[in-house]
């Protein structure tokens, strides 16, 4: 389940280059380009779904590892604290509309 127009399909597959942090057989996590946070890290599923509410729609269980992922990271980076955003519809801020959680973590981050 891939879109070939999609920009982070496009990383997915190694098409376009990206800063992989971490990657498994469901998920593929990589430097946001534009961090707003000291570790500013995307996670995002190797299938496409649009948005959260897609993936949590069709595939709950790989959203529950997405989220487990992002522990993953920020056990790595930061003692296990860190943020996690799902920007939801363009009014929202999505500017990509292929599901991916900003972990944001590395520094103390304001509330
Ligand atoms: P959002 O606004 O929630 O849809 O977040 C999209 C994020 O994707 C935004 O923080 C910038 C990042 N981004 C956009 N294009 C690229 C790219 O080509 N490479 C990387 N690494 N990040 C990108």
């Amino acid at each position: 389940m891939q879109d070939s127009e999609c920009l982070f399909c496009k990383i997915i597959n190694c098409e376009i280059p990206s800063e992989k942090v971490y990657e498994d057989a469901t998920t593929y996590a990589f430097k946001d380009i534009n961090p707003k946070a000291k570790v500013h890290v995307l996670v995002v599923p190797r299938d496409h779904y649009a948005n959260v509410g897609e993936l949590a729609k069709g595939n709950p269980a790989l959203l529950a590892h997405m989220v487990e992922v992002a522990q993953l990271i920020a056990n790595r980076e930061y003692d296990g604290a860190y943020r996690l955003i799902f920007n939801t519809g363009q009014e929202a801020g999505q500017t990509v509309f292929h599901v991916h959680g900003h972990v944001l973590t590395g520094e103390p981050l304001d509330e």
